[in-house]
């Protein structure tokens, strides 16, 4: 007879222990996406998620012409309406979760519900349209919404480096300024570390603070001057 006891599959979890294909992951971060039309926030979400991304695109007809600037992206047929959704699991139990969002200004108002919970968002730029990207800047500093900045670089766009691109959008000299390439997992996960990183020591400095003492920047921020 054979005594030896069989080895217990490699999935298997022991009863009463926490079994992420049921319970779902014990920490689930979450981070957006955000930038101007046509940066590549579909492209990144694509190329970190390890499920098949969710992707809402439509066609973009003649209709939306009147309403979508489509100055520089003149080969793109389709735009993100709703969202793009993927995910990475980090390792046991910790998932981070990714939210394309809408660049078009007429989907602006899907952006408070997008926010809520967030850990950070990733802002893509593109060096050709860098005005694209300065609505959501924007409006992660009024949210007070950790961010980083990540300049997509896209094959026919002038190089410029980080401190220029600081320059030219007025980011303020703690936010991460970055270039990527929303195509490559490796790059675009560094990306996704830079603002996990970022997050962390905004939340260290915030709890070492005393409570009295004001935190580094107005609340609301002022007006961003247009230029
Ligand atoms: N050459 C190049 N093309 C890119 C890059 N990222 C995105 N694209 C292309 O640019 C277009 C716009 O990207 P998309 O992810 O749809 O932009 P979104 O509107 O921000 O979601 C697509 O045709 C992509 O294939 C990049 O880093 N380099
Ligand atoms: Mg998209």
């Amino acid at each position: 007879m054979n005594s030896a006891r069989s080895d217990p599959p490699p999935d298997h979890v022991p009863p009463g222990e926490h079994d992420e294909r049921l319970d779902g992951p014990r920490v689930a971060l979450k981070i957006l996406v955000a930038g101007g039309f046509g940066v590549g926030k579909t492209t990144l979400v694509g190329a970190v998620s390890e499920i098949r991304p969710l992707r809402t695109e439509e066609a973009l007809t003649d209709l939306g012409a009147a309403v979508d600037d489509l100055d520089g992206v003149a080969a793109k047929t389709t735009t993100t309406v709703a969202m793009d959704f993927g995910r990475i699991t980090l390792r046991d139990g910790v998932a981070i979760y990714l939210f394309g969002t809408p660049g078009q200004e007429r989907f602006w108002f899907m952006w408070n519900e997008l926010s809520r919970g967030a850990l950070g968002a990733v802002v893509l730029a593109d060096t050709r349209r860098l005005m694209a990207s300065f609505a959501s800047i924007d409006y992660f500093e009024q949210k007070g919404t950790p961010f980083v900045v990540a300049v997509n670089c896209f094959d026919d766009a002038d190089r410029y480096e980080p401190p220029e691109i600081r320059t030219a959008l007025d980011i303020d000299p703690h936010v991460p300024v970055l270039l990527c390439d929303a195509r490559r997992n490796g790059s675009a996960k560094e990306v996704l570390v830079a603002l996990v990183e970022h997050a962390l020591r905004i939340a260290g400095a915030a709890a070492s603070r005393p409570p009295s003492e004001p935190g580094p920047r107005p609340w609301p921020a002022p007006a961003r001057a247009e230029g």
